[in-house]
């Protein structure tokens, strides 16, 4: 008999992201790994999965026949806990976690988006992984209006009253983040943190986000644009979610293309800052890198998805996503977690 061959060992590395078909993961026995970390599922109304580790729901609706799970899984054993609304896994140098809550009518967004954030990072600080590298958060009609601010405005705001409390040095340890709006109730917030500090970098053609001017809301969003971690022989280029902002200016409304191209340029100039930095070539078809599309308006799809192809090559797995993007006049944004 042809002994199948063995996983690649990669020593020091912690984790690996990859978009599954549902029915690979119910069928195989991946479901019953201990070296699961966490599921994250895409579209609305899903039915339960029989899994033990965290599993986030983002009801945003792929652009796909069979959407795909995008499955964590560690390079070794992994512990499952559920705390203070929390469920989440660590493996001795990353934790992963989940929050899902619902809105309900007293509480403001700006409110319950502080609890939520000050939940997380009480938490991460008890269990010894208090360097957040990357989060995501799903809001309910983000664009939309309540009690005169658009309720992104509120999530940021929120999440600035929570990060503050770290002190006054927090801006220069954020995590890179993506937020996006859903049109399903609920707020869910995902994330990846470790028990070492990675390093967050700043776009050279973008102002800082927690730089932006209050024209675009009380409090700036809190986030970095990318964020590096290095993993013994592996490292992790977590890009934030990028759209077509130069400055602190949304370029091209209403032209899908055109914000695109200048969502590319974007990405490419980070990435070439980052790797005179590190030191570390980061590359969009390496084997292991993935990516996410949101895209506003579901007929750009087909121009968004060539457009793509073509950058970032035809092997790489992308997952586009209907989802509204936190100013009303972006179209596209694209985020990516880079192995090297
Ligand atoms: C931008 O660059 C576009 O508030 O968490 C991208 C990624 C955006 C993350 C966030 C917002 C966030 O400002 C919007």
């Amino acid at each position: 008999m042809i002994p199948f061959p063995k996983a690649r060992q990669r020593p020091g590395s912690s984790f690996k992201v990859s978009y599954l078909s549902e029915t690979l993961l119910r069928d195989g026995r991946a479901l019953e790994s201990d070296k699961l970390i966490a599921v994250v599922r895409y579209g609305a109304g899903l039915d339960p999965l029989p899994i033990a580790c965290p599993v986030a729901s983002v009801a945003l609706p792929a652009f796909s026949q069979e959407t795909p799970v995008e499955v964590w899984t560690s390079t070794t054993p992994v512990t499952v806990e559920n705390r203070n609304g929390i469920r989440y896994a660590f493996n001795g140098q990353t934790l992963f976690g989940v929050l899902e809550v619902e809105e309900s009518d007293p509480v403001s967004l700006d409110a319950l988006t502080c609890d939520v954030y000050k939940i997380i990072l009480h938490l991460l600080e008890e269990e010894g992984y208090p360097h957040l590298l990357r989060m995501w958060n799903y809001i309910q009609d983000i664009n939309e209006d309540q009690n005169g601010l658009e309720r992104y405005r509120l999530f940021c705001l929120g999440r600035h009253n929570a990060f503050v409390k770290l002190g006054s040095e927090f801006e220069r340890t954020l995590p890179a983040a993506s937020t996006a709006g859903t049109r399903e109730a609920g707020m869910t917030v995902y994330f990846i943190a470790s028990r070492e500090p990675g390093t967050p970098f700043e776009n050279p053609r973008q102002v800082s986000a927690y730089r932006y001017p209050p024209k675009y809301g009380p409090r700036s969003p809190s986030f970095s644009r990318a964020m590096v971690k290095h993993w013994g022989t592996q490292s992790h280029f977590f890009l934030a979610g990028t759209a077509s902002i130069i400055g602190h200016e949304t370029r091209h409304a209403g032209d899908v293309e055109r914000q695109l191209t200048e969502t590319l340029h974007n990405i490419r100039a980070l990435l070439k800052y980052t790797a005179e930095s590190e030191g570390v070539d980061f590359q969009a078809d390496a084997v292991e890198s993935l990516f996410k599309v949101y895209i506003r308006r579901a007929e750009d799809f087909p121009l968004v998805r060539q457009i793509l192809v073509r950058e970032l090559g035809e092997t790489t797995p992308i997952l586009y996503l209907r989802g509204d993007i936190c100013r009303s006049d972006l179209l596209v944004e694209v985020e990516g977690i880079y192995v090297a």
